[in-house]
């Protein structure tokens, strides 16, 4: 996701935060320090030397067959560099390991709250031309990549914006709305079977199959080559991105929860 949609999984998962958990993060980030001003530090780090390490973190190439077949397996698709799943457990384990620098700890939530809302991208749970990156289409006339549109175009169109706190705000609010009333009410508990954070691999993979699978729903279910996404096609994709960032939100907040209670 782009940065509307990183700050706006932060703020949903703000919302669903315990009491106990407000208190382990703002420990961790700092007192002044909200979750969604951070949420996409990890996509500037990874474009520093420093950071560089972690490019690969930001997804996992899942070298299965859309639309016709769907999959992700841990040990066929996360490379030695690295995948989302690996870092998920990685950062679990650091941000818990007090034997850690305060520096060291904040980077690792830092990373987990930027993770938990790649993964539920689909394109970043495939591998099918460098996640879509390789697929030029155009949004609104103007010359893109499917995979850009999935991260920005589509989520500021739903927003209304690009990025500002009044437009992340009123945006985490209405999926928030749906989640706690709506059309999410029923499905909330299914998006969070998994968040033991003892097996954050399982989970993480759990949650990759899951975004992996709208890959052949939707998200390539024709040859979007050349395609102009601004009108079908993005009409059809607003549940998916809706639904996708409601869940890394909700998702998050109950991983962080997990992370305090557990501290
Ligand atoms: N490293 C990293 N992230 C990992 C594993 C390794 O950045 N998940 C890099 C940075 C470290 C170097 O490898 O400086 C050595 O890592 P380690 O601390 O595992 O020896
Ligand atoms: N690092 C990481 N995960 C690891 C090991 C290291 O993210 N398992 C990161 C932390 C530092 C950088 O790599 O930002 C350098 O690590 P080190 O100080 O261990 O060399
Ligand atoms: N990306 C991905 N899968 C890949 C490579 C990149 O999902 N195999 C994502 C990371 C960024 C976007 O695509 O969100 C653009 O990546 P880059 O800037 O590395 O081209
Ligand atoms: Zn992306
Ligand atoms: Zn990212």
């Amino acid at each position: 996701w782009g940065v509307v949609g990183h700050a706006t999984v932060a703020t949903i998962a703000n919302n669903y935060l315990t009491s106990t958990a407000k208190t382990y993060v703002a420990g961790i980030l700092g007192n002044d320090v909200s979750m969604a001003s951070i949420a996409s530090w990890a996509d500037d780090y990874r474009y520093t030397t420093a950071g560089k390490f972690s490019a690969p973190y930001h997804f996992i190439d899942a070298e299965d067959s859309p639309p016709s077949s769907c999959s992700v397996n841990f040990s066929r698709d996360c490379t030695t560099e690295g995948c989302s799943i690996s870092a998920i457990a990685n950062y679990t384990a650091r941000v818990q390991d007090t034997s850690l620098s305060a520096t060291n700890r904040m980077e690792a939530m830092e990373f987990l709250i930027h993770f938990l809302g790649d993964i539920t991208q689909p394109l970043h749970d495939e591998a099918e031309e460098v996640g879509g990156n390789d697929i030029s289409v155009t949004w609104d006339g103007e010359d893109t990549d499917l995979h850009a549109c999935w991260d920005t175009q589509m989520v500021e169109k739903i927003a209304g914006g690009e990025n500002s706190t009044a437009t992340v705000d009123s945006f985490a609010a209405t999926l928030i709305a749906q989640i706690d009333n709506g059309t999410y009410a029923s499905q909330k508990e299914d998006w969070v079977s998994c968040v033991d954070i003892t097996t954050a691999t399982d989970c993480a993979l759990e949650w990759a199959q899951d975004a992996n699978g709208l890959n052949c729903q939707y998200v390539l279910q024709n040859d979007e080559s050349g395609m102009e996404l601004d009108g079908t096609y993005y009409t059809g994709a607003v549940p998916y991105i809706e639904l996708q960032i409601s869940k890394g939100g909700y998702r998050l907040g109950a991983w962080l929860n997990a992370l305090a209670a557990a501290a």
